[in-house]
């Protein structure tokens, strides 16, 4: 199961023939350089190319009005002078004699990923599409979009394979006002949208784009914006949003395919969004998205106007698809405020539709007076003013870190009568462990429990952990009689001089956890039925859920809303998973959770369980082989004691952890 890669030199072939200010960032050089980073870093020999086709009229029609459609039909035989004035009555777009062939070609193009992945052809995919699509209506183009692409393919995907629900995701710097307006009223497509608007004054200055726009009739609830109202946004106020907003929303929405609509002028250095978030965020975005609907996702190329950032932004994507391993981001320190009032309302406009959000609190009331659409008059100079000021071309970030696979991707440790799972590779011999080592963890037990056995898995696990540190193995599944045990010398022992910072996340009961943990070499964050007392350390975190890990609705509230953030702003060199035996995990749930792990520490997971556990050795070895998680399915409400003892706990640790932050 592989990436598929849609693209067709035919859609460069159209550009701006007149001058237009607004529209003279569109520019073939986008679609060029895309493909030929991707060609040049090896990634498009990785994927399986599929061929573009044209859109069909009756496919347009899904969308689009007949009466636009036949317009738009005209124009390739148009004067330049009548392109010019049939421009005129849309806003922000122009036309070119070879722009409909392109906007056919780029829907085709979406419409041929669907089917790719729909018929398992390949697991996931990207198109890379001129013209764009989500800015375009029912009856007009807008916003450098003439059909739209995304919305087409939604509409499609659901009349020809029978999908019940389609999430929408789009992270360009621009809002889909296009979308919006298509699935307003539809449930069965959750449309997403993150966008500058900057109180209405960021085109396309709608009203309608603020967060208070959620959708209608029974769609109320499934339109979803998040206003950006101050540009520089940066990569922890991305990964806020995905875990606190979006995420919870998409997991309890359950869609059976995701597409995405993947503009890259959410990135730094773009003209347009003047945002600051890093290439290496899109790794991110896109595996958060790679564990729903089974890993059916679709992107689709919308906007990206630096052609640095966006090649590097698509390949940093396409790799992800592909499933090497995700880069690290350093210095997550928590959203800026006015990222948290957008999640915040976002969150609070949403509570009454998802149970996820239940537990949401309103924002503190805000002088609406201040936030007003400036006059013609301030524009100005605010557009004077930035000229010289914000130079956002002149902008320079590192390029992302290459992100390299280790020759072996799942190891095991195993005692000799358990087979190994396929695909994993079996540890069976290891050097000798230094006698200070052995001394050490012969103290730990105590007992006698460290004989010649205990030692050579001891052995093992040390070797296992070097070769994950030096790169050579990705990540790991140990078996042991007691994981409790040596979950502590694994902490104490096997990591210390090698790792800097460790996550240990520990599912299921264990009453001496609290005692591994002193200072910031190791973050405990623990999940069970057990109640907490009052809080020791920041590095300890124990989540208290009423019927522990067997209430998925709980646990994966507590996964999205708690461990990824914290996660992500620990930073952890290596992530320890230990199941305790009994813990009562689901196995769709134990799945997700490996997946969604794998996106800290380049996906250095090792996975701890007990011997009789292997039921569930198989699920375990497909999570670390990157094989993404089924879908967690039919959630029940949850507790909402849960939901309230989760927000506490995050309020609690909001001073201490800057990307829980969800109130301001
Ligand atoms: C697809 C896209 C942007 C249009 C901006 C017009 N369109 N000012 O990014
Ligand atoms: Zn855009």
């Amino acid at each position: 199961m592989g990436t598929a890669l849609l693209y067709d030199e035919e859609m460069t072939k159209y550009k701006l023939l007149w001058v237009d200010a607004a529209c003279k960032i569109e520019v073939p050089e986008r679609l060029i350089v895309s493909y030929e980073a991707l060609v040049r870093s090896g990634l498009s020999d990785r994927c399986i190319s599929i061929p573009a086709r044209e859109a069909s009229d009756s496919e347009i029609l899904l969308v689009h009005s007949e009466l636009y459609l036949e317009a738009v039909k005209k124009t390739p035989y148009m004067t330049l002078e009548d392109l010019k004035e049939f421009t005129l009555q849309f806003g922000d777009v122009y036309f070119h004699p070879n722009i409909y062939h392109c906007a056919k070609l780029a829907s085709g193009s979406a419409l041929q990923l669907v089917d790719s992945v729909m018929t398992g052809k390949v697991r996931n995919g990207i198109a890379l599409v001129r013209p764009p699509g989500h800015h375009s209506m029912h009856s007009a183009a807008n916003g450098f979009c003439v059909f739209n692409n995304v919305a087409i393919a939604a509409r499609y995907a659901k009349q020809k394979y029978g999908v019940k629900r389609v999430l929408i995701v789009d992270w360009d710097i621009h809002h889909g006002q296009g979308v919006q307006y298509c699935f307003e009223d539809d449930p069965s497509v959750l449309y997403f949208s993150w966008h500058r608007y900057e109180h209405q004054n960021f085109w396309p200055n709608l009203r309608e784009s603020d967060y208070d726009s959620v959708g209608k009739e029974s769609g109320a609830g499934f339109n979803i914006n998040v206003p950006w109202n101050n540009v520089g946004m940066e990569n922890s106020d991305y990964l806020s949003v995905f875990c606190h907003v979006l995420l919870p929303v998409a997991y309890e929405f359950c869609p059976d395919l995701v597409l995405v609509c993947a503009g890259f002028d959410s990135a730094i250095g773009d003209p347009e969004g003047e945002m600051c978030a890093t290439p290496d965020i899109f790794a991110h975005l896109t595996h958060l998205l790679m564990n729903l609907a089974g890993g059916k996702l679709c992107a689709v190329l919308e906007g990206g106007y630096n052609l640095t950032s966006l090649a590097q932004s698509v390949c940093q994507t396409v790799q992800t698809l592909l499933g090497d391993p995700l880069p690290q981001l350093a210095n997550l320190r928590g959203p800026c405020k006015s990222a948290v009032e957008s999640l915040q309302c976002a969150r609070s406009a949403h509570r009454r539709y998802w149970s996820f959000l239940k537990h949401a609190t309103d924002p503190p009331m805000t002088d609406i007076s201040t936030k007003h659409i400036k006059s013609a008059m301030e524009e100005e100079e605010k557009t004077e003013m930035a000229e010289e000021e914000r130079c956002t071309e002149g902008k320079v970030w590192p390029e992302p870190p290459e992100r390299l696979c280790p020759p072996v991707c799942s190891a095991s440790v195993l005692p000799d009568d358990v087979a190994c799972p396929d695909g994993l590779k079996r540890l069976s011999s290891s050097k000798d462990l230094e006698p200070l080592l052995v001394s050490k963890l012969k103290n730990r037990f105590r007992t006698a429990a460290v004989d010649g056995d205990g030692v050579t898995t001891f052995s093992r696990l040390y070797t296992l952990i070097e070769k994950l540190v030096a790169n050579e193995i990705r990540n790991g599944l140990v078996l042991v009689p007691d994981v409790a045990a040596v979950m502590m010398c694994v902490v104490q022992d096997l990591t210390s001089d090698l790792v800097k910072r460790v996550l240990v996340v520990c599912v299921g009961k264990e009453k001496e956890l609290d005692y591994v943990t002193t200072d910031g070499k190791v973050l405990v964050v623990q999940i069970s039925s057990e109640d907490s007392e009052e809080q020791r350390s920041k590095y300890y975190i124990p989540v208290c859920l009423k019927k522990g890990c067997s209430d998925t609705s709980g646990f994966i509230q507590a996964v999205l809303g708690l461990l990824l953030p914290l996660g992500y702003e620990y930073n952890p060199d290596l992530v320890l998973l230990v199941r305790m035996p009994g813990s009562g995990v689901v196995d769709s749930m134990w799945q997700q959770l490996i997946g969604l792990l794998q996106g800290f520490a380049k996906g250095h997971t090792l996975v701890l369980m007990q011997v009789n556990e292997k039921a569930c050795m198989g699920s375990t070895a497909s999570a670390l082989l990157g094989h993404p998680a089924p879908p967690l399915q039919d959630l029940q409400t949850p507790f909402p004691e849960d939901g309230d003892a989760l927000e506490r706990l995050r309020e609690r640790l909001q001073a201490d952890w800057k990307m829980l932050q969800t109130t301001s």
